[in-house]
């Protein structure tokens, strides 16, 4: 078969649609079953997190990772009174069932440097 434009178009679109729907037919599986399980890596570096905002799902399970690719940073997230420490080029996990939806900030709690402050992000809550 000769790929043209075309067909190579109609080929991702087979590819997204199929990424599309298995999450639906999960979720609809395990609809009275566990919580869904959800897994994020966050990196501090420069006065910055990568990325700033992560989107979940009420009730999800959600298992966080930190990792510091520099100095020695915190993760705070007031409504869920989790306030961690991320060791200089070391990481933290911890797990949290999400709740109510709205987007939740996030933020470096850290004041020793000016930059701390300048390190926001957000969990977005999405209603089921
Ligand atoms: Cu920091």
């Amino acid at each position: 078969m000769r790929i043209t434009r075309r067909s190579l178009g109609l080929i991702l679109i087979g590819v997204g649609g199929a990424m599309v729907v298995r999450p639906l037919l999960a979720r609809g599986a395990g609809q009275d079953q566990a919580p869904n399980r959800r897994e994020f890596t966050i990196v501090a570096k420069d006065y910055q997190y990568s990325p700033t905002r992560i989107e979940v799902t009420q009730d999800d399970l959600v298992k966080l990772t930190i990792r510091s690719e520099d100095i020695a940073h915190s993760f705070t997230i007031d409504e869920y009174r989790i306030s961690k420490r991320v060791p200089a080029g070391g990481s933290t996990t911890f797990e949290f069932q999400a709740g109510r939806p709205s987007a939740f900030p996030f933020y470096c709690g850290l004041t020793g440097q000016p930059g701390h402050r300048t390190m926001p992000g957000a969990v977005v809550v999405r209603s089921k």
